[in-house]
């Protein structure tokens, strides 16, 4: 008997942790063999950073200007977050997303999107909005809201910032003499912001690269011709939606696709160099 109603108890737990996170609306996108998700539902950092963990990532960890530009056009163009979506207090009033950087131990601040406390130290100290002795640690990416001469955050605001989010636009809003847009500024944890996701690529996921050499024009209902200015691929493939090579007859760059069903396909280009390319069509 107590045994049963131990589990029952913890099974409501369960059920009662795994609804506090709302994945229904939300914005996936893939960045150098990651895939990332772009949460529109306001949580508290470490309730992000649970819920986050709960989808097998973490809070994004931003590790260079390519992965930041990406994450925040995602969040801005991709997932359509309005610039002004939330006003933060003590964050200048504009609107910011949570990524996965925590300065608990305080002045230390740690990569730690799954909030175990174990990451990488990529930052010590306060910019000069704060106590000014703020260095990065070795050759770590740092974006932490600057007006180009030195970071002025973090600056750990009224004494209770320890959380890092991405602005989605300058502060203080409207003057922005802080820090500007994708820039990082720390924040309040306790502040309830969208957050974004990232998890690497389980085994044997690949990013489909279109190809940048070739283009794909249909000449008529199932003729189709390849045109590029590269020299003629080693080995070209037709792939259906499940992977499998299905044959289509060639004539150099020209196929016809009459025996095949409806579909979504993929153009499998190996070229000599062999860095695969692909191309999409729809028959
Ligand atoms: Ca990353
Ligand atoms: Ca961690
Ligand atoms: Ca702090
Ligand atoms: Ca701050």
């Amino acid at each position: 008997m107590k045994k049963l109603l131990f589990a029952s108890v913890f099974t409501l737990a369960s059920l009662f942790s795994f609804a506090q996170c709302n994945f229904n609306s939300i914005y996936n996108f893939s960045f150098n063999n990651h895939n990332y998700t772009v949460v529109k539902d306001a949580k508290t950092w470490i309730a992000a950073a649970s819920c986050a963990k709960s989808q097998g990532g973490y809070l994004v960890e931003i590790n260079d200007t390519l992965e930041n530009i990406a994450v925040y056009n995602a969040i801005t163009q991709g997932a359509t977050v309005s610039t002004t979506y939330t006003n933060t207090p003590d964050g200048g009033g504009t609107a910011y997303v949570w990524i996965g950087a925590h300065d608990v131990v305080e002045g230390t601040w740690i990569w730690d999107g799954d909030n175990d406390s174990i990451g990488t130290i990529f930052f010590n100290g306060e910019g000069s909005n704060g106590m000014n002795n703020g260095v990065v640690v070795g050759n770590n990416f740092v974006n932490w809201g600057n007006t180009g001469n030195g970071f002025n955050e973090p600056d750990n605001y009224v004494g209770y910032q320890d959380a890092a989010a991405m602005a989605l636009a300058g502060w203080p809003s409207g003057i922005g003499f802080l820090g500007s847009s994708s820039q990082w500024n720390d924040l309040n944890p306790t502040n309830t912001l969208y957050y974004v996701i990232e998890k690497p690529f389980s085994v044997g996921e690949n990013l489909i690269t279109e190809s940048k050499f070739f283009t794909l024009s249909k000449m008529s209902t199932n003729d189709w011709q390849l045109n590029g200015t590269a020299s003629e691929p080693e080995l070209i493939e037709i792939l259906d939606a499940s992977g499998r090579n299905v044959k289509v007859p060639f004539q150099g760059l020209h196929f016809n696709t009459e025996s095949l069903p409806s579909g979504m396909y993929l153009i499998k280009l190996v070229p000599a160099n062999n860095q695969i390319q692909y191309l999409r069509f729809v028959k």
